[in-house]
């Protein structure tokens, strides 16, 4: 404040008017703040430049940017089904949506694409990112939202794949969801295995919930073929919901030994082989070439659900 009175004395000088020696009434001054990030702007918002990645140049989300420190080998957000393709943040893997889907929204209000159970999916080209056989750690990444409990376009004892990649003697891995109402007692299962080239029986891991249509769920598949220990002698698959792991198997099943091999079908979201369609929304579909760990696992869920603002 007496600065401020102090620099008023020589513009005083030059009023052409006498001056009453009353107080002068001084006005706040206007100070540049130290601290120049804008109020209500998290860094996590502005860590990642649009432009770095393949894919149109925009600011990404707090959960992009969660999901892209994490190097994953491919990353679609799902949120190009209007434009018919999408290629993918990092990797630069084009994918082309096919048959009748529509846009939607995640909890955080960014985009993703609907399925509408019959006809719809997002297909990209095999490519050897997306193949747990390529270096023997592999995770799968998602947000899922069924539409339906009881899916009509179903297949064998009641459920369908709504992510994967496996067509007859190259298959790999699959996402799958069952209905509420299937022969083998799974009320809406949702699980992921992984297949030795063949096909048939596949080793994988599940959780088991009480499931409502329009409910978004955070879904994780780990593949990891490396990681042999006493407990799991062949490595393991394992599964997380909302940042939570819930079960975890070895690489076995029956006494057969499930090995990745690197097979030449398509990755697809909605449907895996046109056997069985997904009526629900998928969106960030991530691939990591390495087994996530729990803590970013978690983070990615904290990242979708809870405000910046809320955050510890
Ligand atoms: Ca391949």
């Amino acid at each position: 404040m007496r600065k401020l009175a102090a620099s008023l004395v020589p513009l005083l000088t030059f009023l052409p008017t006498p001056v009453k020696t009353t107080p002068v009434k001084t006005t706040p001054v206007k100070t540049t703040p130290v601290n120049t990030t804008p109020a209500g702007i998290i860094s996590g918002n502005t860590a990642v430049a649009g432009g770095t990645f393949a894919g149109p140049p925009f600011a990404y989300g707090v959960y992009d940017s969660a999901v892209l420190q994490d190097k994953p080998a491919a990353y679609w957000r799902l949120d190009r089904s209007s434009s018919g393709a999408e290629t993918s943040l990092r990797g630069g893997l084009r994918g082309t949506y096919s048959g009748t889907r529509s846009a939607t929204t995640l909890p955080d209000g960014s985009g993703a694409t609907a399925f509408d159970g019959a006809t719809g999916y997002f297909e990209v080209p095999d490519n050897a990112v997306l193949s747990p056989a390529t270096t023997g750690e592999f995770t799968l990444e998602a947000w899922m939202r069924p539409d339906t409990l009881s899916f009509p376009n179903q297949q064998s004892s009641g459920y369908v794949h709504w992510m994967g990649k496996g067509e007859p003697d190259h298959h790999e891995y699959v996402a799958r969801m069952y209905s509420f109402e299937n022969n083998e007692n799974r009320p809406n299962r949702i699980s992921g295995y992984l297949f030795n080239a063949s096909g048939g029986l596949g080793a994988g891991s599940y959780f088991q919930d009480a499931v409502s249509t329009g409910q978004w769920i955070h879904y994780v598949l780990v593949i990891n073929a490396n990681a042999k220990s006493e407990a799991y002698p062949n490595g393991y698959t394992k599964i997380y919901r909302d940042g939570v792991l819930r079960d975890q198997d070895d690489l076995s099943i029956r006494g057969q030994i499930i090995i990745p091999s690197d097979g030449s079908a398509p990755f697809r979201v909605g449907t895996r082989d046109f056997g069985s369609w997904f009526q629900g929304a998928v969106g960030k579909v991530a691939v990591y070439n390495g087994e996530l760990a729990p803590t970013r696992i978690a983070a990615h869920h904290q990242a979708m659900t809870t405000p910046p603002g809320r955050r510890p």
